[in-house]
């Protein structure tokens, strides 16, 4: 594995704090050696416990303390150090030192997320992604606390709590866990025409990624960039994955939930260890502050993203994920995010939805880790040292030597001084702001479908039937008709078609809601205008589909290999360094864990049984060439398994390569009824089926053949 992590302040400084058990004596927290850990301290030894065994009581005390409040949302996550390399200097638009200098690297911390589910639940819920970044830099921490959809629900933060309680689990019952498929959520929403525009993303297959690793990150607010002459350019932040933007099916993401409700964690974990470092491209989009009203939408909106069409997006970084953490409470867990942890040459805007989070984020800290000085664990230490007057407060580390805690002062020489702007100091953007007190939207947010219409309008025709068949599996489960219908009625204001698809299968009809422009009725809560269309210059994005994405790569993809007793070593073997060579990975999956025995008599150690895995847990499937193995693959305790794999891997639009003498499962498969040309079902013939097989891999899926696939 290569080392990247050689020079990273951050875990230098992380490293001074972690501790090793190794070759070490058992310890209390004060320090004293324990001669025995086996038993409790007793009048007798079998008497009662005695209330002095105070080695017994710190370890139960311990114990009982060890939870923290997960997190109100985003409590599921998995990080990664990282680092960040400048390749472009964006000098020109930000003072930000750690953008300035061409080749830079700082050091980051990532946390990836879901938002709605609790700590222990599964990855793969349809949600969205939260993608926050602490970047150490070395004018302290800079935190783009984004997620992997470039908008947002609502555009108000005061509806913040209100979106929240509606996707949770129901208050009565505590159900369901993790999904927005009930009627909480669908009521809220459909009474929201302000979060169309996100839920047709939630609803398309960017909610349920392949992998953190082929997600895109977007810090979702316009952003201000401020350069040393004190020019502004709104920005839009963007990250790209290396490997693609790719996402599984929704039958495949509620099976993995079962099977390995890990699958994102386990996948970056491994991905880190195996030396596959994740990359991003860091781009932004650059407005001059001049043009802030040369869109038709509000650069302060959060429902609103700038099409790529409009205002390219320009790479200037990579984004590299290269060391998992040693401690996933210490670090995964106790990192706090704030979207106000900034540096000089970056700013916020008024998007009040932003605005709001400034707020909640330092709030929500205080009470999940329970003291205003979070800032001192570890993980969230800057690199920068740090001189204020702020003192005391629970499990206060730093100890601050003299009389001084207050400014100005003479006794401390004055110290510690204010920065001059010329030295580092921060500077929030001067800007006249003057207007009437009101608690009111502005009039250029209340377009709530033209971004909706490109979205649904710029994807595939597979990403289509996908959002179409996530939104009738969500308002299935919706227990209220009036509330299926009403949703429906929103969906019509996106497209007709899309919405009459939808309640066909929902049992309702199209009602007519009031037109945009018009007053929504008051059977809800909300009496304001509907929605106000503008005529969108953008109409189509491709950026908005995943159908054109980085699809020449196999690296860090997982292939299955089927085997079993007399498989043909060699064949496997060629196979395997090929695709190894490519960067992907490969897992023998066979009857048992046991050790198989190939045709050659060399001996292969399977990872899984084929009882313990199942085909969703990997990218492709070969089926092992051998006549012997092939016999004991159909044998009656084996095939069904065998064939459930191939099926499933078939129905879900992925590779599936039959080695040499495998018809016997071949023509007992689903496959054998095919009747259409499929690249991604590769038959041995010669040496070419096996490039045949990896150039179908780098494809990621068959999407368009998944109508013949599931026939
Ligand atoms: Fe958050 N959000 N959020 N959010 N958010 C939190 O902070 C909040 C919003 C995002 O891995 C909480 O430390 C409000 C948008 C991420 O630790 C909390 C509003 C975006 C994470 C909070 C929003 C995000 C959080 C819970 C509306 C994308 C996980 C725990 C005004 C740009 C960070 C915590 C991590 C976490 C509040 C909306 C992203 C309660 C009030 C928009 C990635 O403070």
């Amino acid at each position: 594995m290569k080392n990247d992590t050689q020079k990273n302040k951050k875990l230098d400084q992380l490293n001074t704090h972690s501790t090793s058990n190794e070759n070490e004596k058992l310890t209390t927290d004060q320090g004293l050696k324990i001669n025995n850990n086996q038993d409790s301290l007793k009048a007798g030894d079998r008497g009662p416990t005695l209330l002095e065994d105070f080695i017994l009581r710190e370890k139960i005390t311990h114990f009982d303390h060890e939870r923290i409040p997960e997190r109100v949302v985003h409590a599921r996550g998995s990080g990664a150090h990282g680092v960040f390399k400048l390749n472009k200097s964006l000098k020109a638009y930000t003072k930000a030192k750690f953008l300035d200098n061409v080749g830079d690297e700082t050091p980051v911390f990532v946390r990836f997320s879901t938002v709605a589910g609790s700590k222990g639940s599964t990855d793969l819920a349809r949600d969205v992604r939260g993608f926050a970044i602490k970047f150490y830099t070395d004018e302290g921490n800079y935190d783009l606390v984004g997620n992997n959809v470039p908008v947002f629900f609502i555009q108000d933060a005061l509806k913040f709590p209100d979106l929240i309680h509606a996707v949770k689990p129901e208050p009565d019952n505590e159900i369901p866990q993790a999904a927005s498929a009930h009627d909480t959520f669908w009521d809220f929403i459909s009474l929201m025409p302000e979060s169309m525009h996100m839920i047709m993303w939630v609803m398309s297959d960017r909610a349920i990624p392949r992998s953190l690793r082929m997600m895109e990150g977007f810090g979702v607010h316009s952003f201000k960039f401020i350069n040393e002459e004190g020019k502004v350019h709104f920005v839009k932040f963007h990250f790209k994955p290396k490997l693609g933007v790719h996402s599984v099916a929704w039958d495949e993401a509620q099976r993995i939930s079962g099977v390995d409700p890990d699958f994102h964690k386990r996948d970056l974990w491994e991905a880190i260890e195996s030396g596959a470092f994740p990359e991003w491209d860091f781009g932004v989009q650059l407005i001059p502050e001049e043009d802030e009203h040369k869109f038709d939408f509000d650069l302060l909106d959060p429902t609103k993203l700038i099409p790529e069409e409009e205002v390219p997006v320009e790479i200037f970084g990579t984004l590299t994920l290269n060391k998992n953490p040693d401690n996933f409470f210490a670090e995964t867990e106790q990192v706090a995010f704030h979207p106000g942890h900034l540096v000089p040459g970056i700013d916020f805007t008024n998007d009040p939805l932003l605005q709001g989070r400034l707020f909640s984020y330092t709030d929500t800290q205080l009470s999940r880790l329970g003291s205003p000085n979070f800032h001192e664990i570890p993980i969230n230490r800057s690199v920068n040292t740090v001189h204020n007057n702020q003192r005391d407060g629970h499990m206060r580390q730093q100890i601050v030597k003299g009389k001084v805690s207050y400014e100005p002062n003479s006794i401390g020489g004055g110290c510690p001084y204010q920065a001059m702007m010329s030295e580092g100091g921060f500077v929030s953007q001067e800007e006249r702001v003057s207007g009437e007190k009101v608690r009111r939207r502005s009039e250029s947010f209340v377009d709530h479908y033209s971004q909706a219409k490109l979205f649904y309008n710029s994807q595939s025709a597979p990403e289509q039937t996908h959002l179409q068949n996530a939104l009738i599996f969500e308002l299935s489960k919706v227990t209220i008709p009036g509330i299926r219908e009403r949703m429906v009625g929103q969906l019509a204001f996106i497209d007709k078609t899309l919405a009459q698809k939808v309640a066909d299968k929902v049992g309702v009809k199209v009602k007519k809601l009031v037109e945009p422009n018009q007053s929504i009725p008051a059977d809800g809560n909300a009496s304001e205008l509907q929605s106000k269309e503008k005529e969108p210059k953008t109409k189509v994005s491709d950026a908005l589909s995943m159908k054109d994405t980085i699809k020449d790569t196999i690296k860090s993809r997982k292939i299955g290999f089927i085997i079993a007793n007399g498989t043909d070593g060699k064949a496997l073997n060629d196979l395997k360094s090929k695709l190894e060579s490519e960067g992907a990975k490969v897992e023998l999956i066979a009857p048992s864990v046991a050790p198989v025995k190939t045709k050659d008599g060399s001996a292969l150690m399977p990872k899984h049984s084929l009882t313990s895995i199942a085909s969703v847990c990997f990218d492709a499937l070969y089926i092992s060439a051998g006549e012997k193995s092939t016999k004991e693959l159909m044998a009656p305790e084996n095939k069904h398994h065998v064939l459930q794999f191939i099926n499933e891997a078939y129905k879900h639009c992925k590779a599936v390569y039959f080695g040499a003498e495998t018809e016997e499962l071949y023509n007992n498969s689903n496959i054998a009824a095919k009747k259409h040309e499929d690249p991604a079902v590769v038959i041995w013939k010669d040496s070419s089926s096996d490039k045949q097989f990896i150039t179908a891999v780098s494809k990621h899926r068959v999407w368009d053949l998944e109508p013949e696939r599931n026939a």
